[in-house]
């Protein structure tokens, strides 16, 4: 079977298939694509125009949970639970990974502090939903690694780069996320879903949002200088 992983640098919904492929030992080629120019032989094949898209032998397969179920159908280990309610709650967490990115994506556009307050209140909220959901370290699901740790490794990634701009806090009042993320940062198919380059690919597309969070990366880069 040949799969190739239709990608793009940054994109977390990517990073969460190719977590999942390398935990199950699946080879797969990536080929990462330019979203802001969407070469045709993809957009004649992405009903949606998103990334990730797996083709399976050519079949095009959308929608990264979908993608993720369909591994799980297919190739051993299984990450979800076995238990039907439980698998229902670790989906429905995986649903909820999906709403933290959204509201990634509006702190990282905020037009003003206020703005970026504002989302920074709505983090730390979700997140606090997520510590009451948390129970025996280091996963999700305690020594076994799930999917919802491949929804959530992505998720915090954008924390080590928005750490190295400001101090945010937003984990200082959820201890339990806190040990999740960093248990998350070490495990080898998280730290290698992404390029050598990511760091610096973000820090580039942060800059150029013309955003609060620009702005507080250009006055960073002024101090260092002034230092210098
Ligand atoms: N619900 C989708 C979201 C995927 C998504 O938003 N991908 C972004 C990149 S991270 C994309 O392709 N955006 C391009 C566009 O919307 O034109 C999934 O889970 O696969």
């Amino acid at each position: 079977m040949s799969l190739v992983l239709v990608s793009h640098h940054l994109c977390p919904y990517v990073q969460r298939v190719a977590i999942v492929l390398a935990e199950k030992g699946v080879p797969f080629e990536r080929r990462n694509i330019d979203l802001a120019n969407k070469p045709a032989w993809f957009s004649a094949i992405s009903p949606l125009g998103k990334t990730p898209l797996l083709l399976v032998d050519d079949q095009p397969i959308f929608e990264s949970a979908v993608i993720c179920e369909y591994l799980e159908d297919v190739f051993p280990p299984r990450l979800h639970p076995a238990d039907p309610l439980e698998r229902a709650r670790h989906r429905a967490w995986m649903e909820f990974g999906s709403t933290i990115l959204n509201t990634i994506w509006k702190f990282y556009v905020a037009p003003n502090r206020a703005a970026l307050d504002q989302q920074c209140r709505e983090l730390v909220s979700q997140f606090g939903r997520v510590e009451a959901e948390l129970r025996t370290p280091p996963f999700f699901a305690g020594t076994h690694f799930s999917v919802v740790d491949a929804v959530f490794g992505p998720i915090f990634r954008y924390f080590d780069a928005f750490a190295r701009i400001a101090d945010f806090g937003i984990f200082n009042t959820t201890p339990k996320v806190n040990a999740w993320r960093h248990a998350l940062g070490a495990r080898a198919s998280i730290a290698n879903a992404v390029g050598a380059d990511y760091h610096d690919r973000l820090d580039d597309f942060l800059r150029m949002r013309h955003s609060e969070i620009s702005r507080l990366m250009e006055q960073g880069t002024s101090k260092q200088q002034a230092l210098a």
